[in-house]
C-alpha cells in the first residue's frame, strides 16, 4: 500500500511527502529593528529548518494574508535576493515564494530552484515566459485575485469541482505558454479566496485533486485560520498563529496518507516526523508483516 507522491523534474526525488519550510522575510518576522532586514537571522532560520528535516525552504518577501497590501518591486528584491543567494549557497534547496516575474528571475540567477507563485502566473503576465524560459519547476497555486479583498471572493457552489476547474485554466496557460508539464507543481490554496469550510472540504479531497489534476499537489495548511477554528478554544477564541503547529503537523499526516507531493508548513520537526511515520506505516503493510 506504498503511496505515490508525484515526482518533479529539476528537483530531488523523494519517496515520501516532502517538507518546505517556510521563511519570511517580512517586517514582522526579519526586521532588524531599524531600516532594513536583518539577512543573517533569515539565512540562519532557513538553515535550522534543514537540520528539523526540511527537504526545501521556501522564501517569500510579501505577506499575502488576507487584507495584506503589495511590497513594491525594489523592496522586494531587497528583502528575497539575499536570503535566496547565501541559502542556496549554502545547498539549500531554495524555493522563492513571489508573484513578479523580476523577482522569480533574479532569484532563479540567484539559486533558487523552484518558483513559487501564489497567483498561478496571473498577477504577473511576464511570470509564465520567464519561469519557462529560466527551465525551473513553478508551482501553479488557486487564486482569485489579490489579498487585500479575497475574502470577498470566497463564493462557491461545489468548492473542490470550481477549485478544479479553474487550476485548471492557469495550469493550461501555464503549459501553453511554455513550461513543461513534468516541472509543474500544483496547489489549492488553503486560505485564499476560501473560508473555513472550503478550507477543510479542500483537505478532506486531497486524492481527488491529485486524480483530477494529474500533477504533485502542494498542501499550506500551516497556521492557517481555518485551523483556528477547528481547535478554538471553548469560548470560541483561535490559538494565536503560533499555538496551531500541532494542528498543522495534523494536516501534513492526512495530506502525506492522500499523496500530496509537499507540504509547506512554518515548524518543521513535527511536519517532518509526520511525513516519516506515514511512509513507515503505509510501508509496513505488505507481505510478512507480523
Ligand atoms: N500560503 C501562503 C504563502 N505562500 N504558497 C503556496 N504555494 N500555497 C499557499 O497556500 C501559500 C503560499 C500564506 O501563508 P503565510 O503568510 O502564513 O506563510
Amino acid at each position: 500500500m506504498s503511496i505515490s507522491h508525484g515526482q518533479v523534474t529539476g528537483l530531488p526525488r523523494w519517496d515520501r511527502c516532502a517538507v518546505m519550510g517556510v521563511v519570511n522575510v517580512t517586517p514582522d518576522s526579519f526586521s532588524d529593528g531599524g531600516r532594513g532586514f536583518d539577512v543573517e537571522s533569515a539565512v540562519k532560520r532557513g538553515l535550522d529548518l534543514v537540520a528539523e528535516g526540511a527537504d526545501l525552504v521556501d522564501v517569500g518577501g510579501e505577506s499575502t494574508r488576507p487584507g495584506a497590501t503589495r511590497v513594491d518591486e525594489a523592496e522586494e528584491l531587497r528583502r528575497v535576493i539575499p536570503v535566496v543567494r547565501e541559502l542556496a549557497g549554502e545547498g539549500v534547496v531554495v524555493s522563492v515564494d513571489t508573484m513578479r516575474a523580476s523577482v522569480a528571475e533574479r532569484s532563479v540567477a540567484a539559486g533558487a530552484r523552484l518558483v513559487n507563485d501564489v497567483s498561478g502566473g496571473r498577477a504577473d503576465a511576464r511570470m509564465v515566459p520567464v519561469v519557462a524560459d529560466a527551465e525551473v519547476p513553478f508551482v501553479v497555486m488557486h487564486w482569485r485575485g489579490q489579498s487585500v479583498d479575497m475574502n470577498d471572493r470566497a463564493v462557491y457552489g461545489d468548492v473542490v469541482t470550481e477549485v478544479i476547474g479553474e487550476l485548471r485554466a492557469s495550469l493550461d496557460a501555464a503549459v501553453a505558454g511554455g513550461i513543461a508539464a513534468d516541472r509543474i507543481v500544483t496547489d489549492p490554496g488553503l486560505g485564499f479566496a476560501k473560508r473555513a469550510g472550503h478550507d477543510l472540504a479542500l483537505v478532506a479531497a486531497v486524492d481527488r485533486l491529485r486524480a483530477e489534476l494529474g500533477l504533485p499537489l502542494l498542501i499550506a495548511a500551516s497556521r492557517k485560520r481555518f485551523l483556528g477554528r477547528v481547535v478554538a478554544r471553548p469560548d470560541g477564541t483561535p490559538p494565536p498563529a503560533r499555538e496551531r503547529d500541532a494542528a498543522t503537523a495534523a494536516v501534513t499526516a492526512l495530506a502525506a496518507r492522500a499523496g500530496a507531493w509537499a507540504v509547506r508548513v512554518h515548524e518543521v520537526r513535527a511536519s517532518a516526523d509526520a511525513v516519516r511515520v506515514v511512509r513507515a506505516v503505509t510501508g509496513a503493510g505488505g507481505e510478512g508483516a507480523a
